[in-house]
């Protein structure tokens, strides 16, 4: 340990600590943009300079090692004058449009003018951005992110996050030097004509609202307003749990009363739940499995449910197609089927002929899919899809009290139950969990399993194993960088039955649409909490869902049926 004193009062540190983490840790903030945890730290913002006792000049605290005895000044006259001429200068360039930006209320810049009290000095044409939907600074190419240089500060974290050490896709990088330099894509080409896999990744990182999901929140508000259709909602299993942070409550809480309740305020005639599909997922996609087990064919399967993976896939490895279930993900097969089985029939004359169809929206914590529900093949199974974060908009939009929601909310039904093992597929290994629990039982139906394959848990980033009796081996590669990494050599083609890969660290619960948060423990704390909910499941395994039961009773026959195959599977494009 060391001892230092920050502000005049004396602190211990841990020795290689920077300035800022030993400040953090003593309660002192230090106001950052460019800063974020886990990624490196460039000290490009300059808002975090700090005046060191002997220094000669003032030293960036992101990237100043502590050392013992350091005496530190975080809040002199000559810093604050400083870092109120650095905001002004970013001001200055930035669009005026903050009461209406996708990110207000969770911008960091809008955040630090507002607590530092940093004067604005924005042209006189209030309202009148610089350089606002200037089409050569905006981008909304791509189905799932929007880009707005008018407002990047330059901070760099989106190159971090797409690039290393994040996810090793390096689809943004910077160009140019000085007041010249600014992110940009490979050849500056629309993102939808780069490598980009609609992670979303970026958009968590940016500090401003450069980066973002494209909205469809707007439009799903207009749709339930109209009252037109019989409109349907979906959630994933990963929002339930963050969507508890948009609205203060500690990470880890879980939601899924309220939130069903603020999904009824908010006009939805059906709040279903997307962990149905899931348990669907597995009877489909376990099947396929011991199908190509006992057929020895295109094994290792590969787990298709992330669309940031199957992006990646097409892009990069159209050889590893074949490999990809054919099953949809729990998001498309709940969408077709809301729209058209048996359930949709029932709603009515318009709706059993086919004149009509609901309105069907899902809220993910994803931001590919809204890229997945545009698929070629798939496009038309869900009709928008929200974030977590534009669903905690629209829930505040809305004036709905959301801490002050009960939590008694309940899915309905036929598409809302679901077992313990759906739940888990929000998290790293999930799926490939829930796919054990199942497989296991069919391979051997008078044994006694484990339930919980804890080899295959956990949030870091990197590759997971564990042995399957009667299936074989398989894998987890938690984030699109470890599946990269994997496939680098052939050994996985022979090591491995199943590989599930999610693309974004910690899986759903780590993804692009999910709240911003700089808690280095957020995805830890996200996933107890959704293997407690499992835990806590009265059913634990796929099969025992009784309304997939009676799904196949009544309509689709078994899994891999015909009519399975045409409601809940698709084909990818070579
Ligand atoms: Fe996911 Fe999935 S787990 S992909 O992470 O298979 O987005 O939460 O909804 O579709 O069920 C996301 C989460 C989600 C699908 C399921
Ligand atoms: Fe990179 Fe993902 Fe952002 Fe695309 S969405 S630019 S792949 S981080």
């Amino acid at each position: 340990m060391i001892t230092l004193t920050i502000n005049g009062r004396v602190a211990e540190g841990e020795a290689g600590l920077t300035v800022l983490d030993a400040a953090r840790a003593a309660g002192v903030s230090i106001p950052t943009l460019c800063w974020y945890p886990g990624l490196p730290a460039h000290a490009v913002c300059r808002m975090c300079l700090v005046e060191i006792k002997g220094a000669p000049n003032p030293q960036p605290a992101c990237t100043t090692v502590v050392k013992d005895g350091d005496v530190i000044e975080t809040e002199t006259n000559a810093l604050r004058a400083f870092r109120q001429t650095n905001a002004e200068w970013l001001l200055a360039r930035h669009p005026n449009d903050c009461l209406h930006c996708e990110v207000s209320g969770a911008c960091q810049l809008q955040r630090l003018v507002r607590e530092h009290e940093w004067e604005t000095h924005w042209p006189a044409s209030a309202g009148q951005a610089p350089d606002a939907h200037d089409p050569d600074l905006t981008d909304h190419t791509s189905p799932s992110i929007w880009r707005d240089l008018s407002k990047c500060i330059e901070c760099g974290l989106c190159a971090e996050a797409c690039g290393e050490p994040g996810q090793q896709l390096n689809v943004i990088g910077f160009a140019d030097r000085g007041e010249e330099r600014r992110p940009v894509t490979v050849f500056d080409q629309p993102l939808s004509e780069t490598d980009c896999i609609s992670c979303g990744q970026c958009t968590l990182v940016c500090p401003v609202g450069a980066l973002i999901e494209a909205p469809h929140w707007h439009e799903v508000l207009k749709r339930l307003d109209s009252r037109q259709q019989v409109s349907v909602v979906q959630v994933a299993p990963a929002t339930r749990i963050a969507i508890s942070e948009e609205f203060g409550f500690k990470p880890g809480t879980v939601s899924t009363g309220r939130l069903i309740n603020a999904l009824r305020q908010l006009g939805f005639d059906y709040v279903f739940d997307t962990n149905f599909a899931a348990d669907l997922t597995i009877m489909e996609e376990g099947s396929e499995l011991l199908a190509r087990v006992k057929a020895e064919t295109d094994l290792p399967l590969f787990t298709s449910c992330c669309p940031g993976w199957v992006n990646w896939v097409e892009l990069h490895r159209p050889d590893l197609l074949p490999h990809l279930s054919t099953t949809k993900s729990p998001q498309q097969m709940h969408g077709a089927l809301s729209k058209r089985s048996l359930f949709a029939r029932s709603l009515g004359p318009e709706y059993a002929d086919g004149a009509k169809e609901p309105y069907v929206v899902s809220v993910m914590p994803c931001t590919a899919k809204k890229d997945e529900a545009a698929r070629p093949g798939q496009s038309g199974d869900v009709d928008h899809v929200v974030t977590t974060r534009e669903l905690a908009r629209m829930i505040r939009s809305r004036g709905i009290a959301f801490g002050a929601l009960d939590e008694d909310g309940v899915f309905d039904n036929p598409l809302g139950d679901s077992t313990g093992a759906a739940q888990i597929f929000g998290a790293s290994g999930g799926v490939m969990e829930a796919m054990a629990r199942t497989a296991a039982h069919l391979v051997d139906p008078d044994g006694a399993p484990a339930l919980e394959w804890r080899a295959l848990r956990g949030v870091n980033a990197g590759v997971k194993t564990t042995q399957v009796p009667g299936v074989g081996a398989v894998a987890v590669c938690n984030g699109i960088a470890a599946a990269q990494r994997m496939l680098q050599t052939d050994d996985w083609r022979d090591q491995y039955v199943a590989i599930e890969v999610m693309a974004c660290v910690g899986g759903c619960l780590g993804g692009g649409g999910e709240p911003k948060s700089m808690d280095p423990d957020v995805l830890t704390k996200r996933a107890q909490a959704i293997y407690a909910v499992d835990g806590q499941a009265p059913r634990r395994r796929s099969f025992e869902n009784p309304d997939v039961q009676t799904l196949y009773d009544k309509e689709l026959g078994r899994p891999n049926s015909a009519a399975a195959q045409a409601l809940l599977h698709t084909r990818y494009a070579e």
